[in-house]
C-alpha cells in the first residue's frame, strides 16, 4: 500500500494508535483529502495536541534536503531576525542557492525603509554564514511582495524543486497557503497555526509536471520566548498588528516592564527617548528602579502580566545582563518579544530576561 500522507501537516499516516503522531480513524484516512486528527483538531477547535518529536527529530527531516538538488527559501520572521535566522544554514541543507525571504512585514511601522532594511537582512545573513542570492521582504497574510518574490523562485530554480526552509513559526506554511489560493482560488490548503511545530512532515506542492514547491517542518530554537509561555500569553505576545512603537522619555533610574516576562533598567547616562517595538497588546509599565524589584514580586501574574497568573510557574526567573550602548540607534531585543531602540549612545542599561532567552544587541534597523 502506498504511504499516505496527510495533506495538513505532512505527517505519515496511521490508523492503528491514537496517541502517536499521524493517526486518523479507518473511515477518515479512506477519503480523498486525509487529513490527521490533530490537524483536525487545530483546523476546527484551534486545540493543539503534542507529538511525541524531538527538536533533533525535526532537524534530522530538514537534513534530507542535504541530498536533493534545488533552490532554498529561507523564510524568517521580521519580529524576531535574531531568533530565527538559522545560523550556517548550508550545513544542514547542503550548498545550494538561497533566497532570504523576510516574513510578517505587515507588523513593522508602515514608514519602515525597505532599502535599509534589505541591506541589513543582507549583512546579518552573511554574519550568520548564509550567502544570499536576493532578499525579499513579504507578509505572507496580506499577500504583500509575493509576486516579486515568486519571479526571483522562478528564475533561480532553475528547473528544479524549491524549498521552504525556516525555524518554526515563521509563516512557511501561510506563504505557501497564500501561492496555493493565488493559483488556484483554494484557501488554507495547509495547517497552520501559532503554535510553534505545526508541520510535522514534507509537503509537495506540483510546480510542473516534474518538480515541486515543499513546505518542510520548522527547526526549532529553544531561545525562542515561545517555547517559555503558556498557549494564552503566547497569543498575547504575538503581534497580530502594524505595531505602534510607544515611546518613554527616561531618566536613569527607571525602569520599564513588559509585561512581567522582561525588563529594562535604566542604569547610567543622560535623559533620553526610548522607543519600544512590542505587540499592541503587551502592557508597558514605567517605574523607579529602586522600587523594581518589590513591583515584580508583589504583581508578577497581575498587573505585570503575562505570564497570567496560574502559568507563573512555567517561566523560568529573569536573569540580568548589563550593555553599554556605545553607538547611535541601539536595538534591545528581546527574542519573540519585542526591542527596544535607543536613538543615543553612551548609556548603560541592564536587560532582564526569562532564563533561556537571551537579549541581544543590533545595529537597529528601523
Ligand atoms: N502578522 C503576520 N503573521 C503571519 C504571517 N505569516 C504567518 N503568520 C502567522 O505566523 C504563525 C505561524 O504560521 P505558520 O505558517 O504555521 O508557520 P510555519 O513556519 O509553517 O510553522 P511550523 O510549521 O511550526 O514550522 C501563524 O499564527 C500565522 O498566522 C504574516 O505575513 N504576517
Ligand atoms: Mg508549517
Amino acid at each position: 500500500m502506498e504511504e499516505l500522507i496527510c495533506q495538513g501537516c505532512g505527517v505519515s499516516i496511521q490508523t492503528t494508535d491514537p496517541d502517536r503522531a499521524g493517526y486518523t480513524p479507518k473511515a477518515a484516512a479512506e477519503k480523498e483529502t486525509v487529513l490527521c486528527q490533530r490537524c483536525f483538531r487545530l483546523k476546527h477547535y484551534n486545540d493543539i495536541q503534542d507529538v511525541s518529536m524531538t527538536d533533533d527529530d525535526f532537524l534530522k527531516m530538514i537534513s534530507q534536503i542535504r541530498d536533493q538538488e534545488g533552490l532554498v527559501v529561507h523564510l524568517v520572521d521580521i519580529f524576531d531576525v535574531d531568533g530565527t535566522m538559522i545560523e550556517s544554514l548550508p550545513r544542514i541543507v547542503g550548498n545550494k542557492k538561497v533566497i532570504l525571504a523576510a516574513n510578517k512585514m505587515d507588523l513593522l511601522p508602515k514608514s519602515t525603509n525597505h532599502n535599509k532594511l534589505t541591506k541589513w537582512l543582507r549583512t546579518a545573513a552573511k554574519e550568520a554564514g548564509i550567502s544570499v542570492e536576493a532578499v525579499y521582504l513579504i507578509s505572507s497574510v496580506k499577500g504583500h511582495g509575493m509576486s516579486g518574490l515568486t519571479e526571483a523562485i522562478e528564475e533561480y530554480r532553475n528547473g528544479k524543486d524549491v524549498y521552504i526552509v525556516g525555524m518554526t513559526n515563521v509563516g512557511k506554511s501561510t506563504f505557501i497557503n497564500k501561492l496555493i489560493q493565488k493559483t488556484t482560488g483554494t484557501k488554507d490548503a495547509i495547517t497552520t497555526s501559532y503554535f510553534p511545530g505545526t508541520t510535522l512532515g514534507f509537503i509537495e506542492i506540483p510546480l510542473d509536471d516534474d518538480t515541486a514547491l515543499i513546505d518542510t517542518p520548522g527547526i526549532v530554537n529553544r531561545k525562542q520566548m515561545a517555547h517559555y509561555v503558556s498557549d494564552h500569553d503566547l497569543k498575547l505576545i504575538t503581534p497580530k498588528k502594524e505595531i505602534k512603537p510607544r515611546v518613554y522619555q527616561l531618566n536613569n533610574q527607571q525602569t520599564l516592564y513588559f509585561g512581567g516576562l522582561a525588563r529594562l533598567d535604566f542604569v547610567k547616562g543622560e535623559r533620553q527617548s526610548f522607543v519600544c517595538y512590542f505587540s499592541n497588546e503587551l502592557a508597558i509599565h514605567r517605574t523607579k528602579l529602586k522600587n523594581a524589584d518589590n513591583l515584580l514580586n508583589e504583581h508578577r501574574g497581575g498587573l505585570l502580566s503575562p505570564p497570567g497568573h496560574d502559568t507563573l510557574e512555567k517561566i523560568p526567573e529573569l536573569t540580568e545582563r548589563t550593555f553599554r550602548l556605545q553607538h547611535e540607534k541601539t536595538d534591545i531585543v528581546f527574542p519573540g518579544l519585542g526591542w527596544v531602540t535607543v536613538p543615543e549612545g553612551g548609556i548603560t542599561v541592564k536587560a532582564h530576561s526569562p532564563k533561556g532567552v537571551q537579549v541581544s544587541l543590533r545595529k537597529s534597523f528601523i
